[in-house]
């Protein structure tokens, strides 16, 4: 199954959708929606309402897209679903490579994450700033956290339901892009394979963007206060012992 969470996503989300349904006909689709006054929400109902494969869940105001896929993979889970993904709604991820991420999960990955900054997958019509912005936090993650993984902020996923089931939620505390690098601390930390399958990512055609100064913020601090507290750890480790 695959969660898109939504805050105002009504130009994008009806394509993105149909590509999905086409690209992955088994797949089923939960839309969480934060009260998007463009009418997101009512179009995932009429979805839900006229097809078995479509979900809605909606939440009072925007509260991130952090606690979006926590509730989403929870719903998933519940409903045993094998393997749980996460793709945006703004078409910057391409229905058509999902099959790719999937394909990685077959063949063994406990997650396959849609990578940009692997051999093979690229950015389309980024600014330069933007793209500083995406490579310098990876630049930062991986040298502060050292996940050996090239592409943690990314948000175009497929979990095995297995490892999110061994893993402990609750104790994710990130919102926006902290989410994902979180996310991908937990997994590393649990010993579980991450593959990258790299992709092409292009900018949105329509809607607001929702990222912000403060989510980038978020992520820098929290990723700074982990890189500390993962350096601590081992050091007292080593003391021990
Ligand atoms: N439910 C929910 N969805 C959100 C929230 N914030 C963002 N989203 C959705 O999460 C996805 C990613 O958000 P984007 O605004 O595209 O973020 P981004 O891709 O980092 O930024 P751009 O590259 O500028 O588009 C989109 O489908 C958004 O609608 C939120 O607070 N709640
Ligand atoms: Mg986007």
């Amino acid at each position: 199954m695959v969660v898109i969470p939504t805050y105002n996503e009504i130009e994008s989300l009806p394509g993105v959708v149909a590509r999905l349904r086409a690209a992955v006909p088994a797949a089923h689709v939960l839309i969480v929606d934060d009260g998007s006054p463009d009418g997101t929400g009512e179009w995932a109902d009429q979805q839900a309402a006229e097809d078995p494969q479509m979900h809605a869940m909606h939440r009072t105001g925007k509260q991130g897209l952090g606690t979006a896929y926590l509730q989403g993979f929870a719903w998933g889970l519940e409903r045993g679903y094998d393997i749980l993904c996460e793709m945006d709604a703004d078409g910057s991820h391409r229905p058509e490579q999902l099959p790719g991420l999937l394909q990685a999960v077959a063949d063994g990955a406990d997650l396959a994450i849609g990578s940009r900054w692997v051999k093979g997958g690229e950015v389309v019509g980024w600014p330069k700033r933007r793209e500083a912005l995406s490579r310098g936090g990876n630049l930062y993650v991986s040298i502060m956290l050292n996940l050996h993984v090239k592409d943690a902020t990314a948000g175009f996923r497929a979990y095995r339901a297995d490892l999110l089931r061994r893993l402990d939620l609750s104790a994710i505390e990130a919102q926006g892009y902290g989410f994902q690098v979180n996310m991908t601390m937990a997994v590393v930390d649990a010993g579980a394979k991450v593959v990258e399958v790299p992709i092409s990512f292009p900018e949105r055609q329509a809607g607001v963007s929702k990222m912000s100064g403060s989510i980038v913020k978020e992520a820098m601090t929290l990723v700074t206060k982990w890189g500390f507290q993962r350096r601590w750890a081992k050091l007292t480790r080593r003391r021990r012992g």
